[in-house]
């Protein structure tokens, strides 16, 4: 019948035929079907990126995650066709083409199957929105296991579940909510003990499936758009991290004080009440480096202004602040409220920025200042005109911006509507298409206007929502979480996949946003958060009145949030080096068990335990009432922090988790860097950094990363990298250091502490001088002695 034939027509299935031929330009292949073709771009050894184009038309080859200039870099690169497959190959893999159903096959070097095509690309009419549905399906490898996907509140490991990307405002979201405010449509695969990434760089809603529809079967698909994906080949899945990192983007260093402890509320106001809140902190004792002004310190939510009521002399009160060691950060959304009395909705009208609806009418709808108006951040000269803004934030002495709401949130309607249309860089889009980098390039012009006004200091951005290769401009959190002890395991398993999806500048709200923690779950979650790169307290306003402060809670939990944010200014220096191991190579800060041991399937499962950068692993305790703590350690030794006690690797260990506790563990053979108790980063001038060094019989490496902290100056060398290497044996110990870097760094002396020397040592030999070990040097059984920073090589015997 005609109608059903036209159904069939239309919602059918397309697969690709035949290869009828093939060739190559450099490192750029293509393969064309009766109908369809494939683009295939070597970027390197590891990357391959494919783009299949149904009805053989490709798009624009444009992304807001990877830069135009990235470059592609390979050893070397052969291909040939033998009659079945055309072989393309790397030094480091084989990727067949299967020229009869173009199917893709990679293996390694061995012949062992990394990933596979299952049907491989196909795609659909999408008749009533438009263009089409593209996918791509690959068979689930015996054991496979999957990671990544970014903001995703649930467990770790993904297979046999589904997802979807198109960022959301969820409010009070729970464990299996999806989607969230991110979109970061990246995975890792994982089989065998060798991994491999997929990057789907498609910005339409994106779907995930990973054998929840058909259990051998991965797949995912767009609603729109192209089928374009990079693959990644590790076989460490950090390799897979890092790789990624190259596509999308490092960051930069952030200010080393966005490295401490934040405070923000919504909302304090007035200025006087900002004011007591950071003098409270002194008083107590409390380390503290930023005040955050949430929604109310605006006139009437108009951003970029200040309310002449609450806050009328703003330069003062970030100057008062800034003396007392505190920086300013301010919320700004991307709503301009509709008023002919406002300069910035005058103004934008006049350039023409404000989003605009198919048939031409503003995009309007309600947010917190009333009726407003939209920014349409995809375009270039929009995020110019926003840009410039931000001079009158810098002037009054902010010194970082809290983008929100950029999903973008609308009350009543959720988001945008999908005729919404964007310039998306000189295509003219829906907002289907924009929906996803939305508050991306919001972050991303924000950025911008920080740089643009605060140069040489380093910018702070914070970002809601955003798409993948976020962490080049700004930093996130996880949104709208509740004070639940629930969580605080999501807090968990959201730090540490937004840190496996390129983002490690990544925390929570500590303490839950909505609700009220009890003191138990505070002190929890400050310890955990300790450890998290960004570390922020955050709560909305409520009936009671109640404040979220380390000190909410009584003396008794208020003495042990503050032990555990003071560690973590101590923790300083290595907290840093692990930011400048992200910067430097794209690696994680927050590592998942599974991507230091991935060789032993025992860490597959593992959401209990995390790493924060090559040394310290952290258990944190997510139930009340719990005076011990399960702990699986990953191959290797590791110390427990409370007592020195060496543990063997590849077990499950018991240990005691009183309130006053979280179950921690050092690497053996590590270098823990810390230095002097502060206030705030910056309030003491560092004479000395003491080297917290484990015995390991064998050997280990470990970094200190050291720069002015708050200028762009490291990107000329002014930095200094100190790599230690240390070499045990059963009857002596070693320990050496080399330095690069044009950077000063005023400490000249080194405290080292000696952790786990199984033998009686008699001297220690530094540079060739020996100096006898006494009483003195060994209290609290360990080995203690303060030497000149410069030294070559330690020995202890
Ligand atoms: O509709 O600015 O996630 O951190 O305090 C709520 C007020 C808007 C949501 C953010 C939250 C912030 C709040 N915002």
């Amino acid at each position: 019948m005609q109608v059903s034939a036209r159904n069939e027509k239309y919602s059918a299935k397309y697969y690709p035929d035949a290869v009828t031929s093939w060739d190559q330009k450099g490192n750029l292949f293509y393969f064309h079907c009766s109908d369809t073709q494939l683009e295939v771009r070597v970027v390197n050894d590891k990357v391959i990126r494919f783009r299949y184009a149904p009805e053989s038309r490709f798009a624009r080859d444009f992304s807001y995650a990877v830069p135009a200039d990235l470059q592609d870099s390979l050893i070397s690169l052969s291909a040939f066709d033998d009659g079945e497959n055309v072989a393309i190959i790397t030094t480091q893999v084989k990727c067949f083409i299967n020229k009869s159903n173009l199917t893709i096959r990679i293996t390694d070097h061995q012949g062992m199957v990394i990933c596979e095509d299952e049907a491989g690309f196909h795609w659909q009419h999408y008749l009533w929105k438009g263009g089409k549905i593209v996918y791509c399906s690959k068979k689930i490898q015996e054991g496979e296991v999957f990671y990544g996907l970014g903001d995703k509140p649930c467990e770790l490991q993904l297979r046999g579940k589904r997802f979807e990307n198109y960022g959301t405002d969820a409010y009070a979201y729970g464990a299996d909510t999806d989607p969230l405010y991110k979109n970061i449509p990246f995975y890792y695969g994982l089989h065998h003990g060798k991994s491999y990434g997929i990057f789907f760089d498609n910005t339409f809603r994106t779907l995930f499936d990973f054998g929840s529809e058909r259990p051998d079967v991965s797949s995912f698909w767009a609603r729109g758009g192209e089928m374009c994906y990079y693959f990644i080949y590790g076989p460490k899945m950090l390799e897979v991290a890092e790789e990624f990192s190259n596509l999308t983007g490092k960051p930069e260093l952030p200010p080393m004080w966005a490295l401490g402890y934040h405070q923000c509320r919504w909302s304090y106001f007035p200025d006087s009440k900002v004011k007591d809140v950071a003098m409270e902190f002194r008083k107590r004792g409390i380390p503290c480096d930023v005040m955050y002004l949430d929604i109310d310190y605006m006139e009437g939510f108009r951003c970029f202004t200040f309310s002449k009521e609450y806050f009328p002399d703003p330069k003062g009160l970030t100057k008062q602040l800034e003396d007392a060691g505190f920086k300013t950060v301010v919320i700004i959304d991307p709503g301009i409220k509709v008023d002919p009395e406002y300069s910035i909705y005058t103004d934008g009208l006049k350039n023409d920025v404000f989003c605009r609806r198919q048939d031409g009418a503003l995009m309007e709808g309600d947010v917190w200042p009333g009726k407003c108006v939209f920014p349409d951040f995809t375009n270039p000269r929009v995020r110019d005109w926003w840009s410039d803004l931000f001079g009158v934030l810098i002037e009054n002495g902010v010194a970082g911006v809290w983008n929100d709401m950029n999903e973008p949130a609308v009350f009543e309607i959720g988001t945008f509507p999908e005729d919404v249309r964007h310039d998306y860089d000189g295509e003219s889009v829906s907002h289907r298409k924009a929906h996803n980098v939305y508050g991306h390039l919001m972050a991303k012009a924000t950025y911008q206007g920080l740089k643009k006004h605060m140069m040489p200091k380093r910018p702070f951005v914070i970002t809601r929502s955003a798409y993948a290769g976020i962490q080049k401009w700004s930093s996130v959190w996880t949104g709208d979480n509740t004070a639940t002890w629930e969580h605080l395991w999501i807090a968990s398993q959201q730090c540490q996949r937004l840190s496996i999806s390129g983002v490690s500048f990544a925390g929570s709200d500590v303490g839950g946003f909505i609700g009220e923690p009890d003191g138990e779950l505070y002190t929890r979650w400050v310890q955990m958060a300790a450890f998290h790169p960004f570390m922020r307290t955050h709560s909305a306003s409520n009936e009671t009145g109640f404040d979220q402060e380390p000190w909410s809670f009584g003396p008794f939990y208020e003495a042990i949030c503050k032990r555990f944010i003071q560690m973590r200014y101590r923790l300083l220096p290595y907290l840093y080096t692990t930011f400048w191991q992200n910067y430097r190579y794209g690696t994680p800060m927050l590592r998942p068990l599974v991507f230091v041991d991935q060789d032993n399937p025992e860490t597959y499962g593992r959401n209990e335990e995390f790493m924060i950068g090559d040394h310290l692993l952290i258990a944190p305790v997510s139930s009340p009432g719990e005076k011990t703590k399960r702990v699986y350690l990953p191959s290797g030794g590791w110390y427990y922090h409370w007592n020195d006690s060496y543990h063997k690797g590849r077990q499950e260990v018991t240990v005691a988790a009183p309130i006053q506790h979280i179950p921690f563990f050092i690497r053996e053979g590590a270098i823990i860097p810390t230095w002097p108790q502060m206030q705030f980063v910056g309030e003491k001038k560092v004479k000395e950094i003491t080297l917290h060094v484990f015995y390991k019989d064998g050997k280990e490496e470990s970094f200190l990363y050291l720069d002015d902290g708050e200028n762009m100056g490291y990107k000329n060398s002014h930095y200094r990298i100190i790599r230690f290497e240390v070499k045990g044996s059963k009857n002596d110990f070693q320990i050496r250091q080399n330095t690069l870097g044009h950077y000063i760094d005023p400490a000249e002396k080194f405290k080292v502490i000696v952790t786990g020397i199984p033998f009686d040592s008699k001297e220690f030999i530094v540079d060739g001088k020996s100096h006898q070990i006494s009483e003195r040097n060994r209290a609290i059984g360990k080995l203690k002695f303060t030497i000149d920073k410069k030294f070559h090589e330690i020995i202890i015997r």
